[in-house]
Order: structure tokens, then C-alpha cells, then sequence
């Protein structure tokens, strides 16, 4: 089961889940309706994560074992509605966990977490895996309290719940909302439909990021590893590459030498501020094996391949 099926990670892990386990097998839901060919793919629902009852009535008739859930308010937006997000982050969690503590069949949860668990106290570069975590968004709050409750709940009542601590996810497939990082997919569109952008953070805010592709298979390998090899109960670090506004601007302007940015930092600035700018991942690495393959150039091709496609141009 999926919950957030239709969001930017939740629409390619769909895909990739369906190719693994049969398209009958993986149960996709969101708050909203999916696009028409996710509906005719396979089995799916409309589902308020907060509706506990719906839940439960889902999880017990599709004999539910494993539950992704991706649904969560992100940076920017929390930060406009601080109350209500740390609720529907939280309480969302919460009630999963509960689930999983009283259906046996349950055996596997996958909750992502963030970078946004490291604040402005933590080191900035190469950040460790076990070091500072004094965040200062409701977001960045939020995922360090879920950590706690998903490694309390893993050594607590013996369930298996993993965990990535994603950068920032660059895809075309579906747009994020309401992230810091999303300028990294912004930029791609407007270069393409706009042939400028400008840029909510200033040029130089290094930011650790992952092409979608590497993000899946890093959350497909991750739930594959045999439970033995994984030391970490809370949350692995999962860095990718790190590039600042101006390089992903110099690498687009390759293809597209027409292309003009301009700055207009926000309230968004002060976040990415308190955030790595690069993450040491060697701990993914060594427990299941993480690998990335897609560096700035290569993600730079693909983006720009993709979202033309999208909007019909060559
Ligand atoms: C955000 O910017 O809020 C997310 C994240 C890094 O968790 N993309």
C-alpha cells in the first residue's frame, strides 16, 4: 500500500513497485484522484491519511503487509501553517505506526524522512550520519520526531520500518509542492517554457540533491535488504550530488544558451540556509549498497529531454 501514491515520489515508486511485485499487488492511494492511466494500471483509492478508519478498512480487505508512506507537508508550506502541519505530518505517522503494532501481517513500513532534520547547528559539509540535529522548521521538527518514533518503534514492539533521509528530488514525471529544494525542478520548467527563472534562493545555496531514478532505486534497495545487514534504525543520510542555483543554471545554459536567471531570495532562503550543503552517505553505502549514477550532466540531459516532451517541443 501507498499512501501519497500520486505525489512526486509516490507516482514513479508506484510504477517501480508494480514492475517488481505484479500491478494487482500494489495498492496506490492519495487525497486525490490519479491521472487516468495510474487508474486503469492497477488497484487504487482516495484516502485522507488522517481518516483512521478508512485506513484500517483498506488495510484489512486488501490484506495489506507493506506500507509506504510518502504523504507530508513539505518545508515551505509547513512554515505557513505550522500547527496543521506538524499534525498531519505527525499524527499520520502515529497512526500508521499504531496500525502496524496491532496487524501482525503488516511486516514492512517505509517512511521517508529529510535533510531537513539537520539545522543550523549541524555541520554543513559532508554532514554525518550521527551528528547535530537542532532543526528549525516545522518540517525539519516533524521528520526528527517521526526518526525517534520510527526507531522507538522498531526496537520498542520489534517492527521493521526503514528510512531515508532524502535531499532535495529532481524528476519531471510529477512536480514536488511546497519544498525548498523544488527550484531544482522549477528551473527546468520555466527554462523550457519561459526561457527565464527566477530563482527563490540566492546563487550560491549549495543544497545536497538526487536525480528521481537513483531515489527509487535507493528505496527499493533499501526495502529489499536483508534486515541483518542494516545498523541504522532511524534514518539513513542519502546524499547524491550538491550544486548551487548558479551551477544548475551554467549546466542548462549548455543546451540552451538563450536561457536568463535572475534572484529574488525568500522566506525560503533562511531554510536552505540552515540545511547541509552536502551529505556523507557512506553508511547507506556499506549497510544495502546505495550507489547514485546520476551526476549534474546527465541529470541536466534528462530533465531537459523530459520536460520538453511534456510540453510537446523537441
Ligand atoms: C523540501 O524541500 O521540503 C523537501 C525535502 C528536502 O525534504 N524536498
Amino acid at each position: 500500500m501507498i499512501i501519497g501514491a500520486f505525489g512526486q515520489i509516490g507516482s514513479e515508486l508506484v510504477v517501480e513497485l508494480r514492475n517488481i511485485y505484479g500491478n494487482e499487488n500494489v495498492f496506490a492511494t492519495d487525497i486525490k484522484e490519479p491521472y487516468e492511466d495510474m487508474k486503469k494500471q492497477g488497484p487504487w483509492a482516495v484516502l485522507d491519511v488522517l481518516d483512521t478508519k478508512r485506513l484500517v478498512h483498506y488495510v484489512i480487505r486488501h490484506k495489506i503487509t507493506q506500507i509506504y508512506h510518502l504523504a507530508a507537508v513539505l518545508s515551505g508550506n509547513a512554515e505557513k501553517i505550522p500547527i496543521q502541519a506538524w499534525h498531519i505530518n505527525m499524527e499520520s505517522l502515529m497512526n500508521i505506526l499504531d496500525l502496524a503494532k496491532e496487524v501482525p501481517e503488516i511486516n514492512k513500513i517505509f517512511w521517508p524522512s529529510s535533510i531537513a532534520v539537520f539545522g543550523p547547528t549541524t555541520p554543513r559539509q559532508k554532514t554525518p550520519q550521527l551528528t547535530v540535529t537542532e532543526p528549525n522548521t516545522v518540517y525539519g521538527i516533524s521528520k526528527l520526531a517521526g526518526e525517534r518514533w520510527i526507531e522507538y518503534y522498531n526496537q520498542k514492539y520489534g517492527l521493521d520500518i526503514r528510512s531515508i533521509r532524502y535531499p532535495g528530488l529532481i524528476s519531471y514525471k510529477t512536480e514536488p509542492g511546497g519544498g525548498t529544494t523544488d527550484y531544482a525542478v522549477e528551473i527546468f520548467y520555466e527554462a523550457i517554457k519561459n526561457g527565464s527563472y527566477e530563482c527563490f534562493l540566492s546563487e550560491n545555496s549549495y543544497l545536497p540533491m538526487q536525480f528521481m531514478d537513483d531515489a527509487i532505486k535507493a528505496t527499493v534497495t533499501l526495502m529489499q535488504t536483508d534486515k541483518s545487514k542494516l545498523s541504522i534504525q532511524s534514518s539513513y543520510n542519502v546524499g547524491g550530488i550538491s550544486f548551487s542555483p548558479k551551477e544548475i543554471y551554467e549546466e542548462i545554459k549548455i543546451h540552451l544558451p538563450e536561457f536568463k536567471i535572475s534572484y529574488k531570495p525568500d522566506f525560503r532562503q533562511a531554510i536552505a540556509d540552515s540545511w547541509p550543503a552536502s551529505i556523507d552517505d557512506t553508511v547507506a553505502q556499506k549497510d544495502w549498497g546505495l550507489k547514485n549514477v546520476y551526476d549534474i550532466k546527465k541529470l541536466t540531459e534528462v530533465m531537459l529531454r523530459g520536460v520538453s516532451e511534456k510540453f510537446g517541443k523537441k
